[in-house]
């Protein structure tokens, strides 16, 4: 899952692709470099971040998901808490909501999800403001509290009819953790996997990665590459990363690896 951000202000890519061609071509070249999905995002979720409105992030991101969404080319997500949102992107043709409140910012956006027959991503956060959610987070067992928080958003999510087999989970790495919940929760993500459901998990260029190395965001991807194969190896699959080739190239090494099978690329 390629990230792309039609955002002033978000924490690694920020202004970059504002402008509605250069998100295209971003998504273009994500999806040659191997991303099955480009997540589109017109809201960041960095603490500290401003909200934004609806009419604004409808401008950013629906012109942007339509010229992606067309055939042949990749599944779209769109990464939203606003109802409105989510159901004019999937007009648009995205496939996939990512919600990094699962459904609690705007709990209607189950049913609309439902009835588009579309696939969800629902993430913990801790609490629901990203603006706070830095502030001295706290947890008895980190990895039980998220795994019974996901267990209860996708019961709600198949209670308003969203289909079991359309929610994929996700951890929240960064999203209210310090750099040992992040760590404890990659090193027992299989916890979260026995949930049941494909785990996404989004490690990339995040902070707990300079904290850890020193580096700058842009100089983080050995570090998001070598959380990405410890997930991928506990089990997680959906990726979601800035520097799709690295993360792609590790992953099918990985997946051969564990796996035994491969193929041969043919370009
Ligand atoms: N992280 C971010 C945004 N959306 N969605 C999922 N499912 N998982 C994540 O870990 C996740 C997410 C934050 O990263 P980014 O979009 O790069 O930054 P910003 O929120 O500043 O736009």
């Amino acid at each position: 899952m390629g990230v792309l951000n039609v955002t002033p202000d978000s924490f690694s890519d920020g202004g970059l692709y504002l402008d509605t061609a250069a998100a295209v071509d971003h998504a273009k070249e994500m999806a040659a470099a191997g991303a099955d999905i480009v997540d589109v995002g017109g809201e960041s979720t960095r603490p500290g971040a401003e909200p934004v409105s609806e009419p604004e992030e409808l401008e950013r991101v629906i012109p942007v998901v339509e010229r992606i969404a067309t055939a042949g080319g990749p599944r779209v997500s769109i990464d939203t808490r606003k109802a409105g949102v989510a159901e004019a992107a999937m007009q648009a043709g995205a496939r996939i909501v990512n919600d990094v409140s699962a459904f609690r910012a705007s709990p209607e956006m189950a049913g609309l999800v439902a009835g588009a027959g579309a696939h969800c991503c629902l993430m913990h956060m801790l609490g629901d403001d990203p603006r706070k959610m830095q502030d001295d987070p706290r947890y008895d067992d980190v990895v039980s509290e998220v795994k019974a928080f996901l267990e209860e958003r996708l019961s709600f999510a198949v209670a308003e009819g969203v289909l079991e087999e359309h929610v994929w989970l996700d951890p929240g790495i960064g999203f209210g953790k310090t750099v040992a919940h992040n760590l404890e929760l990659i090193r027992r993500l299989d916890e979260i996997v026995a949930i049941g459901r494909p785990v996404a998990i989004g490690t990339s260029r995040k902070s707990f990665l300079g904290r850890l190395t020193g580096r700058s965001e842009a100089e983080r991807v050995a570090g998001t590459v070598a959380t990405n194969v410890l997930a991928y190896e506990r089990g997680a699959r959906i990726f979601r990363v800035h520097d799709v080739a690295p993360a792609v190239d590790a992953l099918r090494v990985a997946g051969a690896t564990v796996t035994g099978e491969w193929t041969i690329p043919t370009s």
